[in-house]
């Protein structure tokens, strides 16, 4: 039996979420087109075989800017390497650029087996340009992992090999200690997560990174989970985008978060949104550390 803790770290915007949902095979993780859609560590377990999983999708870092927020989320990420058995490190496949750089000199000094993932690789037609691109990983790059795999994340391609090779990395004989569990987040924070990523999707640029999801109840009842939640504005103006004319801006992020749900519990959600101004959630630690 191995089992172990793997954390998908890397720069934002380079597939860690769609990685993990696809490693799980299920949607858990909101992605998007959009960079940052990841603030909290999120966690699921794959059992399978004689191997138990648990892998760890991570906020993208960012070490540029110096904001309070960022350096946030960048606590959130690199927390969970004092956990990790193993650690993934996400890059698109074209692009090893100075953000990834900095990454990699954040994990450089940890003893822990190290798995450079190229992903996106089904953006390169054919492959064609695969060989000429992990030649020209500098030394002191490739030096740093233990293994080098090219993936793509979108459609499933090298995953069963990244799993042998996460496997081969994982403690042995350990007790299965994740059997019993799906995952360490709450139930509520997988719904406030699918109403934001609806948010990300649906709005434009800038508004989802001044929004806070709050769930107010959730009740599990025999056919149908029931649940009110709240979305919490940064400016007053952006309210009527949020609901958009009559309503209908509203009734397409709820549509979307209700289908996520449902799949999720498996069962009917009755799923209901209020919008609501506050200048304040994003200077506050607790609210971004909510539901962590
Ligand atoms: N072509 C292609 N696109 C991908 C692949 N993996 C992810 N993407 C796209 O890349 C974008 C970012 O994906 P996410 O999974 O949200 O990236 P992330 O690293 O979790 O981003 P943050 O949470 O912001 O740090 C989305 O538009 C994905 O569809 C892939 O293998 N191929
Ligand atoms: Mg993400």
């Amino acid at each position: 039996m191995s089992s172990g803790n793997i954390s998908i770290i890397g720069k934002p915007n380079v597939g860690k979420s769609t990685l993990f949902n696809m490693l799980i095979k299920k949607h858990l993780a909101g992605a998007t087109s959009k960079p940052q859609t990841t603030r909290h560590k999120i966690d699921a377990v794959l059992n399978e075989d004689d191997t138990s999983y648990l892998f760890v999708d991570t906020p993208g870092l960012n070490f540029n800017i110096k904001k309070d927020f960022n350096k946030i989320l960048n606590r959130n990420a690199l927390s969970t390497l004092i956990e990790a058995d193993v650690i993934l490190h996400v890059v698109n496949y074209f692009k090893i650029d100075k953000d990834d750089i900095k990454v990699i000199e954040n994990i450089s000094a940890t003893d822990l087996p190290k798995i450079l993932v190229l992903n996106k690789v089904d953006l390169d037609n054919k492959r064609k340009n695969l060989p000429k691109i992990l030649s020209q990983i500098p030394i002191e790059i490739t030096d740093v992992y233990n293994e080098i795999i090219p993936i793509s994340a979108k459609n499933s391609s090298n995953i069963i090999n990244l799993k042998k090779l996460i496997k081969s990395y994982l403690p042995k004989n350990n007790k299965n200690i994740y059997q019993d569990i799906l995952s360490h987040n709450s139930n509520e924070f997988f719904v406030a997560e699918y109403i934001r990523e609806a948010c990300i999707k649906h709005l434009s640029v800038e508004l989802p990174y001044s929004l806070h999801v709050e769930i107010n109840k959730l009740d599990k009842e025999k056919d149908i989970v029931s649940i009110a939640s709240t979305v919490y504005l940064k400016k007053k103006s952006h309210l009527s985008i949020v609901v958009g004319k009559n309503g209908s801006m509203l009734v397409k992020i709820s549509k979307m978060a209700r289908i996520n749900s449902e799949n999720f519990f498996k069962k009917k959600v009755y799923l209901k949104i209020f919008v609501k101004y506050d200048p304040k959630w994003k200077n506050t630690d607790s609210i971004l550390n909510s539901y962590s």
